[in-house]
Parts: C-alpha cells; sequence; structure tokens
C-alpha cells in the first residue's frame, strides 16, 4: 500500500498548467496568466470561508440589496470584496462588472483586460450549505490602454471574452475554465493549498437524459417550454434543479442534460444576467462542445445593452439544446 502512495503523481498543477499553455493566447504576456493565477487565488480565500461558514458569522443576510433587489447574503459581499482585492492588485485589470455593483468598477490603470464577475452565486442556497460557486469572464479592453473606460470596453459580445470559467464549491472545490482552446478543470487539495488538474479536455455527451429547470414556475412556462419540459418526461429523463447555476451546470457537463431557465411570469426576460452569469457558461459549454442559446438566439452572439441585462438560457449538450429551441 505505502510503496504505490509513494510513487503516486499528484498531477500537474494550476500555475505550471497556465505557465505550460500560456503561448496557446493570442496576446501572452503573461498579463491573462495572472489574472487566472488572482481568481484562483481568491477563490481560495472564500472557498476557505465557504466551509466553515457555519462556525463563523458570515450566515444570512447582509441587510443590503444588489442592483437586481436581491437581498444580499455575506458571503456575496465577502466573496465581491475578495475577488475585486486580488483582481486589483497586479494592475492587469482596467475595469470589472460584478452582480454586487450596480455600474463597473473603473480601476484607473493601464490595465488591458476587464472582468464580469458573479463573485457567489446561488446564493440561496448558502445557508442550507448547497453548492455555489463563483463564475468570471475574462475580455480585452478595446480602447487604448490608460485612457478612460469607454462603454465599448464594458459591453462586448460573449464572443469577444478570450477566458472564462467558474469556480465550483462542491464536495470537492473545483476551477473549470477556457481560454479558448478547450475546457480544463482542476481539483482543489486544501492540505496542499493548490488545484491540480483533474478533468484534462472535458468534454459534454452530445445528448443526455437530465434536464434542470425550476418546475415551480411551470403555471408561467410558455407553451413551447411547457411541451418541451414534457417531452422529457415522455422520455423518462431524469429532474434534476439543485437551484444553484455552476452546480447544475458542472453536472450536465459531465454526464450529459440540459440546464433552462426560460422567460417566466416574473422574469419575462429570464432570470439570470448575460453578461456575468451566461456569457462564461456559454463559453465553457461551447468550448466543452455543447450548445448555449436564449431559446432562439446563440448567446456569445447576444450584443449587451446593460450591464445587468438578463437573458433567458438554454444550456447544455447540443441535442438537447436544439430540442428545446426546434419547441420555441
Ligand atoms: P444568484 O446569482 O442571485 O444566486 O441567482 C442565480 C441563481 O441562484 C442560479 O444560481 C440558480 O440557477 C437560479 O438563480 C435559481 O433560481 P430559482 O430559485 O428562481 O429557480
Amino acid at each position: 500500500m505505502e510503496e504505490s502512495r509513494i510513487a503516486l503523481s499528484i498531477g500537474t498543477a494550476l500555475d505550471r498548467f497556465i505557465k505550460n499553455n500560456q503561448d496557446q493566447f493570442q496576446y501572452a504576456s503573461g498579463e491573462l496568466s495572472q489574472i487566472l493565477r488572482d481568481i484562483a487565488l481568491a477563490s481560495k480565500v472564500v472557498n476557505r470561508e465557504v466551509n466553515k461558514a457555519g462556525l463563523i458569522d458570515i450566515m444570512g443576510s447582509m441587510g443590503s440589496h444588489n442592483t437586481a433587489g436581491d437581498q444580499q447574503q455575506k458571503l456575496d459581499v465577502l466573496a465581491n470584496i475578495r475577488f475585486t482585492r486580488a483582481l486589483m492588485k497586479g494592475g492587469e485589470v482596467c475595469a470589472l462588472i460584478s452582480e454586487e455593483s450596480e455600474s463597473y468598477v473603473d480601476l484607473n490603470n493601464e490595465g488591458k483586460y476587464v472582468i464580469a464577475i458573479d463573485p457567489l452565486d446561488g446564493s440561496s442556497n448558502i445557508d442550507v450549505n448547497v453548492s455555489i460557486g463563483t463564475i468570471f469572464s475574462v475580455y480585452r479592453r478595446k480602447s487604448p490602454a490608460g485612457q478612460p473606460i469607454h462603454e465599448m470596453d464594458i459591453l462586448q459580445k460573449g464572443s469577444e471574452q478570450v477566458a472564462a470559467g467558474y469556480i465550483l464549491y462542491g464536495s470537492s472545490t473545483m476551477l473549470v475554465y477556457t481560454t479558448g482552446h478547450g475546457v480544463n478543470g482542476f481539483t482543489y487539495e486544501p492540505s496542499l493549498g493548490e488545484y491540480f488538474l483533474s478533468h484534462p479536455d472535458m468534454k459534454i455527451p452530445v445528448d443526455g437524459k437530465i434536464y434542470s429547470i425550476n418546475e415551480g414556475l411551470a403555471n408561467s412556462f410558455s407553451q413551447p417550454i411547457k411541451q418541451y419540459v414534457q417531452s422529457c418526461k415522455d422520455k423518462n429523463h431524469t429532474a434534476r434543479y439543485i437551484g444553484s447555476l455552476v452546480a447544475d451546470f458542472h453536472r450536465n457537463l459531465l454526464k450529459g442534460g440540459i440546464y433552462l431557465y426560460p422567460a417566466t411570469a416574473k422574469d419575462p426576460q429570464g432570470k439570470l444576467r448575460l453578461m456575468y452569469e451566461c456569457n462564461a457558461l456559454a463559453f465553457v459549454a461551447e468550448q466543452a462542445g455543447g450548445k448555449a442559446s436564449d431559446g432562439i438566439k446563440r448567446i456569445l452572439d447576444i450584443t449587451p445593452k446593460d450591464l445587468h441585462q438578463r437573458t433567458p438560457f438554454f444550456v447544455g449538450s447540443v441535442r438537447m439544446v436544439e430540442a428545446a429551441q426546434n419547441f420555441s
């Protein structure tokens, strides 16, 4: 037993992987690599707080509301502070778009990158110890560095992302990301404080048997959505809905499936935010061989008009998203 452990390779550390793959990136100058490292570092701090949330006064609401009028959870605010600080440090990032901030944060520097982030997604699950996540997108600014931030730097289409991904704080903590050259997943090893490559070149199955939708809202689904959900039942597909986008997305990425958050009576534009929830997962899904749309249009082709705009979201296995779209 002990002999085999001696020989056991622990795998490729995230830092090493980023370094080894830096040349894949068109603008390879180390800045994007540093941004990925900063996101990984902040996620370790957030992971530590999330893991011991029940022991420290970090549960529950902050008593304030974010831009969408949602109750801000203490961990939402903590995560927003941690990621903002980590991304401000190096000077690579010139502007930050966050679910927790009304407008973008201009970091007044020579940075060439713009970040959109949902620091803690699935906040309704924080207090009940269900998996939650962080979602991030990285863009290059369009206007010359050092000049005032311009709207064209901020309201970029998802197809302009140079990197995107998420962190899943689940039974284990994982960082999954793409820079447009496939998708790789890293598992956090807390005793070493390091992420290691555990899921190289992730691919989502072309078809699946899992559908994820909040059927509690079914009364306000459109007829086509009701028909699509019924078709899943007719095929004895399995319903799985954690209510944490990152956790539902990650399961479907591994097993095949579809996550749908359509337009509803309460949210006629859909609930999820294009800039810091859907664009990143759409990029990851497509890079893993999947598909993402608003039911009609490719998510990555949607030109944002507002930082916090919402969109219906259909994402997952190609055949299932196409089937859902065919009902629309
Ligand atoms: P937050 O970013 O505010 O947490 O909202 C997003 C989210 O919690 C997703 O993670 C999840 O898939 C969805 O909303 C759940 O919404 P609902 O409770 O309406 O099904």
